[in-house]
This record gives structure tokens, sequence and C-alpha cells, in this order.
């Protein structure tokens, strides 16, 4: 062999182990596989309360506190979210990840999805497990919260478990058809749903 063969076998090697670790590295951050299909029986909530402690994300003014309870077909939030545009409507929603350390809470991830469903609007027909109606501000920048998720439960670790995922105000509403999230615009607070009781 030449010297200048062994040198471009070398390389080519030297090329294929790269290429090899960017393989593993894709690997590594691919997107966890799907849940398994959800068991026969509905999963329950073991938890009692939540709250979310909502702050702002892309350098919104928003901000707000939310109490989260489970009920008969899924989880209900109330409370209040204030800095908002006065007279504005915007989207609500629970997202995958209980992860807000991005500037843009684009880190929370999609809109939680247990049952692998299209996005749409709770109550009417296929919609994420997520999917929650549009907030109203009033004159003041303040919505009073009052909406309801369907099909998700609090605490217990099932699949459809919201405790420890993200609640996402964004700046606009909801469309609750354009895929994959409403075409709600920018995440303006972001916050995690802590189980207190
Ligand atoms: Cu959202
Ligand atoms: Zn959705």
């Amino acid at each position: 062999m030449t010297a200048s063969s062994y040198t471009a076998r070398r390389t080519g090697f030297a090329l294929a182990a790269v290429a090899g670790l960017g393989f593993l590295a894709a690997c590594s951050t691919a997107p966890a596989p799907k849940p398994e299909a959800p068991p026969a029986a509905a999963p329950v909530s073991t938890a009692k309360a939540a709250e979310v402690v909502l702050a702002s994300a892309s350098a919104s003014l928003v901000s707000g506190k939310l109490n989260v309870r489970p009920g008969a077909d899924g989880v209900y939030l109330s409370g209040e979210i204030g800095g908002l545009t006065p007279g504005s409507l915007h989207a609500i929603h629970i997202h995958e990840n209980g992860d807000c350390s991005a500037v843009d809470a684009s880190s929370a991830g999609g809109h939680f999805n247990p049952s692998d469903d299209p996005h749409g609007r709770v109550g009417q027909g296929a919609h994420h497990g997520g999917d929650m109606d549009n907030i109203n501000a009033n004159g003041e920048g303040v919505a009073q919260v009052n909406v309801h998720a369907e099909g998700v439960t609090l605490g217990g670790g099932a699949y459809n478990d919201v405790a420890g995922r993200a609640v996402i105000v964004h700046a606009a509403g909801d469309d609750y058809t354009s895929q994959p999230s409403g075409n709600a615009g920018k995440r303006v607070a972001c916050g995690i749903i802590n189980v207190t009781e």
C-alpha cells in the first residue's frame, strides 16, 4: 500500500466513525417511544389537588396561579391569570414536558397527547388530552380561568397522568382546528402541575 492510499483509508475510516457517532447521538435524542395502548380499565386519579404557578415566557408580563382538581371525565383548572392584553383571547393547554426552562417555553414540548389524536376542541370529537377552551382577559387584562381537560388523570402515573406536566398560556386564541396546536402563537406563560394533596 502506498502512503497516500493508507492516508485515504485512514481518512475514510475516521469519517465513518464520525458518521457513526452522529447516528448514535441522533438515537439518544430521538423522542421516547409512544406509550402503549390504553388498558381496558380507565386509569383513575390518585391525587386530590395540584397547583400551577404560571410564570412569564417570551418576555411577556403574564403570570398567574391555577388550582387543578380531578373530576368525572378529566381534570379541572381554575384560578386567575393576569398581565394579558385587555379584552384578548388566549389559548391554554397542558403540554407534554414539565419543563418551563426555555425563555420561549419551547422546552415544554407539544400538547399532551396520550390518546395519539389530532389537535381539536375538548368535548367535540377527537382532540389532545391537553386541549382546553380559550380564556378571555377582561378590561384589566385579567382572565378568570375555569377550563377542563378531558380523558386525563391527576396522579397515579398512568399513561394519561398530567401531574408534573406543564400548563402553557399562548399569545393568541386556539382555533381548535389547525394542526398540531391550534395556531395559538407564542407561549406567554408556563407553569408545572405540582400535586399538593
Ligand atoms: Cu399550548
Ligand atoms: Zn392540542
